[in-house]
Order: structure tokens, then C-alpha cells, then sequence
């Protein structure tokens, strides 16, 4: 890229005084980071045509990764670091009198997505890139990301995040590739030369510009593109008579209801306008992804082709935001390219691929039929149709067929269900860790199972090993390449050469002191933000997750909240100092979520305002937890909290980016924790609690009565009693809610079952840290065991057993 820093300095300083007009001195930091950017995308994108063509050269099938959220965190050091150039550019800005880092932090990151599901997807991006995959990901240009989070007076409040108001420098607008996508109207049949066809009238077309993002692989040599679609007016609404009748509003009224499609992501779908606007943006990412995926096909094969499409294409649904890719596929086939139905049926089943992210009930979507009707009057025939014909289709000779019908069927009860639509519509079904796919197998999905077991499979989630440890852990990263070679960095598995170095003092001991410069680095951040003063000599329990009631962040305040009664009878207690952290965004509409947030801060309140307490034990809540936020903390942690009710965490993605840094889990047999534990090993790791068999058979029995735990532990009941007992100041700031939820309605997600197993396997944890020996060998086999987390091996798994690429 750059020949050297002279280089370097020479085309940065000729870029600045080009785009700004002015020498580098005068310059706002942000200019600055904006065109270093703007320099780095250029060379991005003419990289990106040259792996296009050489894709397409070699007829390479390609991938679309359809996803409702990407959650890319900040690019720049995250591009120099693949393209090799982090080191001279950092060099070169250092003689300019700048600094890389915090050129860095100028960048916005964008908050696309809610969690997990999002950042899953920009992870899989990455390895795709690094593997040279063909993949293009397909999402959507919100204008407004997730809020951020701001605490005030110890609760919740959500601001919006515009992080586009300063512009993109990563993105190129590529207005030659709009689409127009139509909503509503009507359709009328016509039966012309012995074939129907449909004629769709009166609808509201709507036009999905593409912003491309380059996504550029470690090593520089494949760069890839995410396509976000943003929503417009086809052309300059405007209504000219309103205007000048004064009517300002009305004027624009159209304009503003279709500029509202992407506006914002995920919207509160808790009021019949929110719910329609969600599923318009589902319809209008699937419907322009689709459509643009089958213009380059026909430019590419022809427009005959299409036997061949599932052999050059293969389309990957995350989650069922995009699952109306299958009726929309089918359209396009059946009513464009005037295909029969079953060929299309072949083609679409053939192409597209289904992951399942979650077991929760209530995150199942399903809509309205009269909405889905009203709003995709063609869609809805065809989904009718699919339905229809997986009903008769359904063998009605073996026992039980009725109930395994009513669980699959896509139509039912008034609603179009579409995790049944997606499995029906998909050759491949996959959960995200193994005890997911098997709850997937056994329990929601039995029915589909039962008829075609073959369509399921397992992969386990992975993340970017060269985000959340070459780059957030630059030390660490060092310390590796010192001992194993750089090789780790394209091949994860070599990390468990560091084996060996689990009996080499010295090499622990560094270890150890990256580790705690990692806390002070952490420590600064929070005394900067929140005036917290920590210390990083104390144990770091670290939660970072979304607050969410089977996570049960409750597990481990109460925990904390018996440290605190502990220390306040026995104040010489021996406890090693230690500090919790949590961080994590409540849902703006998830009440319990919010206040589980407010007894945090309480809580927080409490402990570190009381001296007798605050020498031992610290509380801190960081606001607005995100990528950038995550890299700072998964460094800086000894202990990751994964304590979710057993059965309910597909997978958990964070508990993978504290073990690459070496953090070791606290966590019950949930989600991915149970491949950690497998591999890391019994030694290496801290496990507690019911399992979900055990969880499910208090289900089935409906025998689990929380109350009795209380009367069986009095230091669970005073904790309980505090929630409501003015323990946290006076009546109106009781917890009543969490209260109840635990002691009225019976504990739904088995707090009070877990804690006993939890505080002493706790303290097992805390016994073990004090020998810092026999800790910072269990963090260094937790590092070496990692390798298998990374997301290369993940895309290559699905690249190799759903996409059938490479
Ligand atoms: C969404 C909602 C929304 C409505 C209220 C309840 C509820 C519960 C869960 C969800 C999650 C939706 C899907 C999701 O984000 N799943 C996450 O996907 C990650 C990547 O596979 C995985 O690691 C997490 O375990 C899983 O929760």
C-alpha cells in the first residue's frame, strides 16, 4: 500500500491539501481521520473491482448474506491492520505530530444492529473476506442506529444516534443500481394463452439506493462489498400545490413516509404502525437484495440460466428478518422470468439457507395475514400457495401428523409464521452452538425434524480473532507472536502451541503484566467517564451483554448484594478485592430490563459510597455498550460472566471474545459455553448450576417453587426483602417488579435455583485467582483453546457444508 512512512506522508499530505483546501496544520482532527479514511476506502474500492473480476473469472459461486443488522464497529486501524499498514501509518502520523488511536476514535461506529445477530454477521463478513470467499452481505442504511445508552439518575434514557450526520468516509453511493420496490395496491389475474398471470396495480413504488462498504480482508488481497440499501422517493416528492397553499407538511408527507423505512433500525413493534414499518423493511432489504442478485445473474448468464442458479449462488438468511427472500425469490421467478412453479420451488430451496439465533418464544416473528395481505398483496398469494402445498404434501398415515401440521404449517391462527416459512423454504436449517441445534432438533423445530432430519445441522458460532485480539490487545498479540510466530493470525488453531508455555514463568508473568496494563487501560476509561475510581490490582467479573431477563445480569447483583451483607457483618471478611463490571443497552420498551438497570446503579450506589465495603468491593455500570466498548473491556477481564438459564442462549458470542483475551468463564452449561468447557477443560473453567435438561423437567413437572428456596437460604431471603424493604432508599425506589417476577410468579428463569451453586463456585473462583500461578495458566490454556472460536473456521463450515463453495 504505502512504500514506506515517507510515502505514506507524501500521498496523505498531497490527499489532504486536494479534499480540504487547506494545509494539514489547520486541520480539525476530524478532517484528518476523514480523508486518511477517504484514502484507505479509495484503495479499498479498486481493490474490490479486481476481486470482482477475478471472481467472476474463475465463475466462482458466490454467497449473499442477508441481514437485517451488521454491526461493523470502526474500520480504519481495523483496515490498515489487513492491509499491513497499521505500522507505517501510525509511524508517518506520529512525524506529522498526530496520533493513530486517536484519529481512530473521530470515526463513528455504526450501530446497525441490537447484539449478537449483528455483530455475528460483520464477523462473518471479515473471515469471508479473509478466506476469498465471494460474498456480498445485504443489509440496510439506517439513518438512525441503535440509541445510545445515557444513565440519568441511575436510569435508562435513549438518545438518537445520527452517526451519519458528518458523512461516511467508508461508503460510495451507487445511485446507478437503485431499485424500485412496490408496496401495496392490487392484483388482478388474466388468463392469456392457457397461463395465468398477475398484474400487480395501484401500489406505492418506492426506490433502495445501495451504499457499498468495502469489506476488506486480512493479508489486503480480497476485498468484498456489504451493500446497504437506503430507502428514497423514486423521484423529488414534492406535492407543488400543498406547497403553495402553505401546507409545508402535507407537502412532504410522502417523501417522509418512505424515507422512514430506513430511518431507523428496529423499531418499537409493540403499536400496529411499528409493526408495519418493521415489516417493511424486512420486504424492502429482501426485495432489493433479490432483485439485484438476479440482474447481475442475467448480465452474467443470461437470462435462460436458471437450472444452474443454486450452483452459482447461494443465499444465506440471518435469522427471519429476510425470510420473505423465499416468496420474493419465487415472484420474481414465477412472474419476471415466467418459470413454472415447481422449477422455481427447486431453484429457491436449492439456494436459499436458514440460521436459527433463538429459542425465546417471543422473538419468533410472525405477521398479521391481513397485514401481510394489505401490504404484499402477490407475496401473500405465493406464501398462501407454499402453504398449500406443504399441507398436501403432509403425510396424514403416521400417528401424530395433526399436531406435527398445526406446529409447521406456515399459516395458522391468523398469522404467517415465518420460521416455518424459512425451514420449509430453505435446504438447510442451522442453530448456533450444539445444545442449540439439538434443542432446535428435539423440541421447537421436532415437527420439520421428524419429516426431514437431514435439513438440520449445527455451527457454531465464532468470532474475528484479528478484531477482538490482533487488534483490541495489541500486547497480547505481541506476547503470541513472540512466543508461536505471526501464523495464529490466519490460522487460530496454531494458538494452542502456546501450551507448552503454561509451565515458563517468565512468560506467564508477562502474561500477567499485560493483563493488568490491559485494567489500567480500562480503569482510565472509567475514572474519565464516570469518575469511578478502580483498582487494577482487584479482580475484574466483567458482564457485557444486553440486560435481558434469561441473562440474568439479577444472578449476579445478587451475588454482589451478599458480598455487601457479608462484609457489612464481617468487615475483615478475607475477600480478595473485587471490581464488577457491567455494561449492556436495555430494550426501550423491556421494562424489567430497565429496571435491572436501575437496581445496577443502585446497587452500584450503595457499595461504593460506604467505606467499610468500597475497600473490598466496587461497582461500576459502563453507559452505551457497543464494538468500541467491547474492545476496550474483553482485554481488560479476568472473569466472564455467562450465567443464562441453561437451555436459553442459542450461543453467546461474547464469551468467545473474553477467551481469546484470556478471561476465564464463570458460566452454566449453555449456549457455546458448553464447547468452551469441553475444550478448555474441567481445570480451566467455572461451571455451575441446572443444566437444561434439568431446567426443561421442572417445566414438564411444574414443581419448581422458588419460595421454598428462599425459606431454605436466609441470605437469599434477605436479599429478596432488600429489593422492596427501603434497603435502596425509600418506598418509591423499591424493586417491586423484580421482586415479584421472582417471588409471585415463580422465578421463570431459575435465579433463585442457581444462586447457591453460583456463589460457591464463585468463591472456587476467586480461591484460584489468588494463586496467580495457577491462574495465569488456566487463562493461558483459555487462550490456546480459543482458536477454534475464530470465525474462519465457522465460514469455512458453512461454506463448505450449505453454500457448497470452495
Ligand atoms: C430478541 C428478542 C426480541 C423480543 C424480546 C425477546 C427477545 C429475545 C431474544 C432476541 C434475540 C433475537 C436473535 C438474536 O439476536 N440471537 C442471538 O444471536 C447470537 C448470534 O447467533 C447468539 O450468540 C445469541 O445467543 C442469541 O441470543
Amino acid at each position: 500500500m504505502f512504500s514506506g512512512k515517507e510515502d505514506f506522508k507524501e500521498q496523505y499530505l498531497a490527499e489532504v491539501s486536494e479534499t480540504m483546501a487547506k494545509p494539514f496544520g489547520e486541520c480539525t482532527r476530524r478532517e484528518k481521520y476523514e480523508v486518511l479514511a477517504k484514502m484507505i476506502c479509495s484503495r479499498a474500492a479498486k481493490l474490490h473491482a479486481e476481486t470482482r473480476l477475478r471472481h467472476s473469472t474463475l465463475r466462482r459461486k458466490e454467497v449473499y448474506y442477508f441481514s437485517m443488522e451488521f454491526l461493523l464497529g470502526r474500520l480504519l486501524t481495523n483496515y490498515l491492520i489487513n492491509f499491513g499498514a497499521e505500522a507505517t501509518v501510525r509511524a508517518g502520523l506520529k512525524d506529522l505530530g498526530e496520533d493513530l488511536d486517536e484519529l481512530s476514535r473521530m470515526e463513528p461506529d455504526p450501530g446497525l444492529g441490537n447484539g449478537g445477530l449483528g455483530r455475528l454477521a460483520a464477523c462473518f463478513l471479515d473471515s469471508m473476506a479473509f478466506e476469498d470467499i465471494a460474498a456480498t452481505g445485504m443489509g440496510a442504511r439506517y439513518r438512525f442506529g441503535l440509541f445510545k445508552q445515557k444513565i440519568e439518575n441511575g436510569k435508562q434514557t435513549e438518545e438518537p444516534d445520527p452517526w451519519l450526520v458528518n458523512g461516511y468516509p467508508w461508503e460510495i453511493r451507487n445511485w446507478d443500481s437503485a431499485r424500485q420496490i412496490r408496496f401495496g395496491g392490487r392484483v388482478e389475474r388474466t388468463f392469456e394463452n392457457g397461463k395465468i398471470s398477475f398484474e400487480h396495480t395501484a401500489y406505492q413504488t418506492v426506490l433502495a439506493v445501495p451504499y457499498d462498504v468495502p469489506i476488506v480482508g486480512y493479508g489486503g488481497k480480497t476485498v468484498n462489498m456489504l451493500r446497504l440499501w437506503q430507502a428514497e422517493p423514486p423521484e423529488e416528492k414534492i406535492d407543488l400545490a400543498a406547497f403553495s397553499r402553505g401546507e409545508y407538511s402535507e407537502a412532504v408527507r410522502e417523501r417522509n413516509e418512505i424515507e422512514a423505512i430506513t430511518a431507523i433500525l428496529y423499531p418499537d413493534d409493540t403499536t400496529p404502525a411499528g409493526k408495519e414499518l418493521r415489516l417493511k423493511q424486512e420486504y424492502f432489504l429482501t426485495a432489493a437484495g433479490i432483485a439485484s442478485i438476479i440482474d447481475h445473474y442475467k448480465h452474467q448468464y443470461g437470462a435462460s440460466a436458471w437450472r444452474a442458479f443454486p450452483d452459482r449462488v447461494a443465499i444465506h438468511t440471518n435469522d427471519t428478518h429476510p425470510a420473505l427472500c423465499v416468496p420474493e425469490l419465487m415472484r420474481l421467478l414465477l412472474d419476471q422470468e415466467n418459470l413454472e412453479w415447481d422449477d422455481a420451488w427447486d431453484i429457491v430451496t436449492k439456494t436459499i439457507s436458514f440460521t436459527n439465533h433463538t429459542i425465546m418464544p417471543e422473538a419468533l416473528e410472525k405477521w398479521p395475514i391481513g397485514l401481510m395481505q394489505q401490504l404484499l398483496p402477490r407475496v401473500y398469494m405465493i406464501i398462501e400457495e407454499i402453504d398449500r402445498r406443504y399441507r398436501e404434501s403432509f403425510d396424514r398415515s403416521l400417528p401424530g401428523w395433526q399436531e406435527r401440521l398445526s406446529s409447521s404449517a406456515v399459516l395458522w391462527d391468523g398469522q404467517v409464521r415465518m420460521a416455518n416459512l424459512s425451514i420449509i423454504g430453505s435446504h438447510s436449517v442451522n442453530g448456533v452452538a450444539a445444545i442449540h441445534t439439538d434443542i432446535l432438533k428435539n423440541d421447537v423445530f421436532k415437527a420439520f425434524c421428524h419429516r426431514d432430519s437431514q435439513k438440520f445441522n449445527n455451527k457454531t458460532n465464532g468470532v474475528s480473532h484479528r478484531r477482538f485480539l490482533l487488534e483490541s490487545n495489541p500486547d497480547l498479540s505481541e506476547l503470541i507472536t513472540s512466543a508461536i510466530g505471526s501464523g495464529w493470525i490466519s490460522d487460530a488453531g496454531q494458538l494452542e502451541n502456546l501450551l507448552p508455555y503454561g509451565n515458563d514463568s517468565a512468560f506467564l508473568d508477562e502474561l500477567e503484566k499485560i493483563k493488568y496494563g490491559n485494567k489500567c487501560r480500562l480503569a482510565s476509561y472509567i475514572k474519565e467517564s464516570s469518575g469511578i475510581i478502580i483498582d487494577p490490582a482487584s479482580l475484574f467479573d466483567v458482564q457485557v451483554k444486553r440486560i435481558h431477563a434469561y441473562k440474568r445480569q439479577l444472578l449476579n447483583i445478587f451475588k454482589i448484594m451478599h458480598l455487601y451483607n457479608r462484609l457489612k457483618r464481617d468487615p475483615d471478611m478475607d475477600l480478595h478485592p473485587h471490581t464488577f463490571i457491567f455494561s449492556g443497552k436495555a430494550a426501550q420498551s423491556y421494562e424489567f430490563a430497565k429496571e435491572t438497570v436501575r437496581l445496577i446503579h443502585a446497587l452500584a450506589d450503595k457499595v461504593n459510597s460506604d467505606p467499610q465495603v468500597s475497600e473490598k468491593i466496587k461497582v461500576v455500570f459502563l453507559e452505551n455498550f457497543g464494538v468500541s466498548l467491547g474492545q476496550l473491556i474483553y482485554p481488560a477481564a479476568d472473569i466472564s460472566e455467562q450465567i443464562s438459564t441453561a437451555g436459553k442462549e442459542a450461543s453467546g458470542t461474547g464469551n468467545m471474545k473474553f477467551m481469546f483475551n484470556g478471561a476465564v468463564t464463570l458460566g452454566t452449561m449453555d449456549g457455546a459455553n458448553v464447547e468452551i468447557h469441553e475444550l478448555a477443560g474441567d481445570d480451566n473453567i467455572f461451571i455451575f448450576g441446572l443444566s437444561a435438561r434439568e431446567v426443561a423437567e421442572y417445566g414438564f413437572r411444574g414443581d419448581y417453587h422458588s419460595q421454598d428456596i428462599c425459606r431454605r437460604l436466609p441470605d437469599l431471603a434477605q436479599i429478596t426483602d432488600q429489593l422492596v424493604n427501603g434497603f435502596f432508599g425509600g418506598q418509591t425506589d423499591a424493586f417491586w417488579s423484580i421482586h415479584d417476577a421472582l417471588i409471585r410468579y415463580n422465578d421463570e428463569y431459575f435465579v433463585l435455583a442457581d444462586f447457591e451453586d453460583y456463589l460457591k463456585t464463585f468463591f472456587r473462583a476467586g480461591e484460584a485467582f489468588e494463586d496467580r500461578r495457577k491462574w495465569n495458566r488456566m487463562s493461558l490454556a483459555n487462550i490456546a483453546k480459543a482458536g477454534y472460536f475464530t470465525s474462519d473456521r465457522t465460514v469455512l463450515q458453512y461454506a463448505e457444508e450449505i453454500w457448497n463453495v470452495k
